[in-house]
């Protein structure tokens, strides 16, 4: 973590570029070292000094990573959209019901197969999600880790948001504690911060109205926090809920940081209208979340968790333009699968929602950054030669 003093210098020197008075005030404070509350949160967001808060956010960052940018080889794996909420999430548009055309379960075989791309060696972490699926208990998870870590021993496993490790200690009769235990004896090294989606009970009785509440979401973290199991965390955002909502959300997560340290990453997650109930309801089909939006949930992110090591952004979600820009808003590291062109193109495979290893260090390098890539814990494996010059027309 960056000291205090390198906090203050950075953020004093973002200060001219400041010219809302309340963004000013904001950037006082971080000058003068003195935390910022929800008041503040709000500020940001209604502020349309966008570039003020960029600088501050970019201060921050800067102060935290200089100029590095980290993003990771990661495989996902979905093995099962079963999901006993596919009608009470009205956002998702994954999940299914047993009986539903379209419902599948991976039997381990399957699991096996998907995952046999890391036996080039050069993806480092398995992200497995799914839906909560009534036949997919302890048992089908401990058999998949230990079959992953036998085959791909090199591999992190990221795995089972805090809704499904719930699910999992429902139909087991187990605490979540115990059940960490045994996942983590079976090979589960950290977990993803999805099924956090927004944690006010008004915006959850909306759309998601039978998950796992919030914070319940904030116990399994705590829960897996107290057994060294690290994890991510998330908010789904650009659907119901208001200012108020977002800064109960990440006062949330920055009380567990304060308590715990044992979150890596905050993620917010643009939401999506298409092909889910709740953007037919909200008649928002084809209409994402904006680009101002998108730079201010990430720059937000960045200043009021203070306590946070890592924003990230998912380009997939937000567009490879977005995340660009957003390095200069306090992202230093990307989300995505990253393809190794030379491997993949030799099986023959074709993953749309992927960046080449290329297209991804010419991302970093054209916001002026470093590219490095990392391992699950953040610790940088390789850094990548330095930015590339500014283009400027001859
Ligand atoms: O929890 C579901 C979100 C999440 C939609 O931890 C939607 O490293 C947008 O959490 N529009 C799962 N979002 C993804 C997730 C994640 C992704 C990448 C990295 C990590 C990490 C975590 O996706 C769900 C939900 O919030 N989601 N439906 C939608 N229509
Ligand atoms: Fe979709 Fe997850 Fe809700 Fe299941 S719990 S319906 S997979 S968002």
């Amino acid at each position: 973590m960056a000291s205090a003093g390198t906090i203050a210098a950075l953020a004093e020197l973002a200060l001219p570029t400041v010219s809302d008075p309340a963004l000013r005030r904001i950037g006082s404070k971080l000058v003068a070292g003195t935390r910022l509350d929800q008041a503040d949160g709000h500020a940001m967001y209604r502020s349309h000094d966008l570039l003020g808060l960029g600088a501050l956010a970019d201060a921050v960052n800067r102060a935290k990573h200089g100029d590095v940018v980290t993003f990771a080889s990661n495989q996902h794996i979905n093995p099962t959209n079963i999901c006993v909420l596919r009608t009470t999430c009205t956002f998702c548009g994954y999940a299914r019901l047993p009986k539903e055309a379209g419902a599948y379960r991976y039997t381990l075989a399957q699991v096996l197969g998907e995952a046999s791309n890391a036996a080039d060696g050069l993806t480092r972490e398995f992200h497995i999600v799914g839906g909560l699926d009534m036949q997919a208990g302890l048992a089908y998870y401990q058999e998949m880790f230990r079959a992953l870590k036998s085959n791909f021993p090199h591999v992190h496993i990221k795995a089972l948001t805090a809704v499904e490790i719930a699910h999992i200690a429902r139909i087991e009769k187990m605490s979540w504690t115990d059940v960490l235990i045994a996942l983590r004896e079976a090979g589960l090294d950290t977990m993803p911060g999805g099924g956090a989606e927004t944690f006010s009970a008004a915006v959850r009785d909306r759309i998601a109205g039978k998950k796992l509440a919030g914070a319940d979401y904030i116990g399994v973290h705590r829960a897996a926090h107290a057994l060294g199991i690290r994890s991510n965390c998330t908010m789904l955002y650009g659907h119901v809920e208001t200012l108020d909502d977002r800064m109960e959300h990440l006062q949330m997560l920055r009380d567990l940081q304060d308590e715990t340290g044992g979150f890596l990453a905050y993620i917010p997650l643009a939401y999506h209208p298409d092909d889910n109930e709740l953007g037919r309801e909200l008649l928002r089909q084809g209409q994402a979340t904006g680009g101002v939006d998108d730079l201010k949930m990430l720059a937000v992110g960045r200043l009021f968790l203070d306590n946070f090591a890592h924003v990230k952004s998912h380009w997939i979600m937000v567009s490879q333009a977005v995340s660009q820009v957003a390095l200069h808003f306090g992202v230093n590291d990307l989300e995505g699968t990253v393809v190794r062109e030379k491997i993949y193109h030799a099986v023959g495979a074709h993953t749309p929602q992927a960046m080449t290893l290329d297209a991804i260090l010419g991302l970093i390098r054209g916001a002026g950054k470093i590219p490095a890539e990392r391992d699950s814990f953040y610790n940088i494996l390789r850094t990548f030669d330095a930015a590339a010059p500014v283009p400027v027309p001859a």
